[in-house]
C-alpha cells in the first residue's frame, strides 16, 4: 500500500511563513515575474537574492507546527506496518524535516541550499547569498543562485514523483491552491491510477471534482485529526 502526500505553502502558514496567493500572499505584494523566473535573476540578481535572503532568515526563525509533526508521526506509524508514505512538498522550507519526517521530496528545491550554475553542485547555505561570489567547489565566479525552481524551470525528481503517483492507493493534498503546474495535475494522475483522494485546506481548491473527500480547516487542526483517523482505521481494519 502506498500513500502520496502533497503539501503546499498552507502547511507552513501557521509556522509564520507566508503563502503565495492568499490575502497576505507574497505574490500579492510582489510580481513573480520580478522574483521567481530565470529572466528576473539575470535582469536584477540583487533584487532576487534579497527576496530569498529575507525568506531564508524568516525560515531560520520559524518552527514546525502540529501539521508537520502529525505527518512525521504518520510516516513512522505507516512504515512500521509496511506502508510507504511518499511526502512530496512544493515548499522550499525544511519544516517537515525538522518535525521528524525522514523522506521528503522537494519538487521546488530547498531554500537552505545554493546551487552553482557552472558545476551544478548544491551546497548547504544558511546565510545571505553573496553577490558575485565564486563557487567554493569549482571556483566559477558569480555562478551561485538559490536552489529553488522558478517558473519555466523543470521541477525536481519528476521521474520518481510520477512513479509514486502511478502506484498511489491514497493521495492527499494539504495546503496547496493547485494553481501551479505540474503539481496541479497530481490529483488527477493519482485518481487515474485508482487512488482515493483527499484535500485538506482552509478553503476548497479549484479541482474539487477530483477529490473524493474534502476537509476544510487550518492544517494544524485538520491534519492531526485526519492522521488520527487514518491510524485508527488501520488498527481496526488493517487497511485504508
Ligand atoms: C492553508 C492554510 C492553513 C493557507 N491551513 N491550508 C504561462 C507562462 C509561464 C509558465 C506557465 C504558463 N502557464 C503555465 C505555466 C507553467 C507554470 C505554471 O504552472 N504557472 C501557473 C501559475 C500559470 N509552471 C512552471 O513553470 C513549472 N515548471 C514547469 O511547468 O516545467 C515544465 C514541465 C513540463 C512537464 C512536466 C513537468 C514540468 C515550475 C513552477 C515553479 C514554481 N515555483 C514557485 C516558487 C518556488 C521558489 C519559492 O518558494 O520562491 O513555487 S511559485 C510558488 O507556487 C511556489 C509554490 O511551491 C507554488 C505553489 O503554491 P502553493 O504551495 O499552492 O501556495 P499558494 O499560496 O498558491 O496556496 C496556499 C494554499 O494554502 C491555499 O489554497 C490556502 O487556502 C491554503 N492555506 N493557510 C491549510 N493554515
Amino acid at each position: 500500500m502506498n500513500v502520496f502526500v502533497l503539501t503546499g505553502a498552507g502547511v507552513s502558514a501557521e509556522s509564520g511563513l507566508a503563502t503565495f496567493r492568499g490575502k497576505d500572499g507574497m505574490w500579492r505584494r510582489h510580481s513573480p515575474f520580478d522574483l521567481a523566473t530565470p529572466q528576473a535573476f539575470k535582469r536584477d540578481p540583487d533584487l532576487v537574492l534579497s527576496f530569498y535572503d529575507a525568506r531564508r532568515r524568516a525560515l531560520l526563525a520559524a518552527l514546525p507546527n502540529d501539521a508537520h509533526r502529525a505527518l512525521a508521526r504518520l510516516e513512522t506509524e505507516l512504515s512500521s506496518r509496511g506502508i510507504t508514505l511518499f511526502l512530496c512538498t512544493q515548499n522550499v522550507d525544511d519544516l517537515h524535516e525538522r518535525a521528524g519526517s525522514q523522506e521528503v521530496t522537494h519538487m521546488h528545491g530547498e531554500l537552505r541550499k545554493a546551487r552553482c550554475t557552472a558545476c551544478d553542485q548544491t551546497l548547504a547555505w544558511d546565510g545571505d547569498m553573496p553577490r558575485g561570489a565564486a563557487c567554493p567547489r569549482c571556483g566559477a565566479s558569480g555562478s551561485l543562485r538559490p536552489h529553488v525552481v522558478w517558473f519555466e524551470e523543470m521541477p525536481l525528481h519528476m521521474e520518481r514523483i510520477d512513479a509514486m503517483l502511478d502506484r498511489a492507493d491514497l493521495f492527499v493534498a494539504i495546503g496547496t491552491s493547485g494553481t501551479v503546474h505540474p503539481a496541479s495535475r497530481f490529483v488527477e494522475q493519482a485518481r487515474a491510477a485508482g487512488a482515493s483522494t483527499v484535500e485538506i485546506n482552509l478553503q476548497p481548491y479549484g479541482r474539487g471534482a477530483a477529490f473524493d473527500e474534502r476537509r476544510i480547516g487550518p492544517a494544524t487542526r485538520a491534519v492531526p485529526a485526519w492522521v488520527g483517523e487514518v491510524l485508527a482505521k488501520l488498527d481496526s481494519a488493517g487497511n485504508l
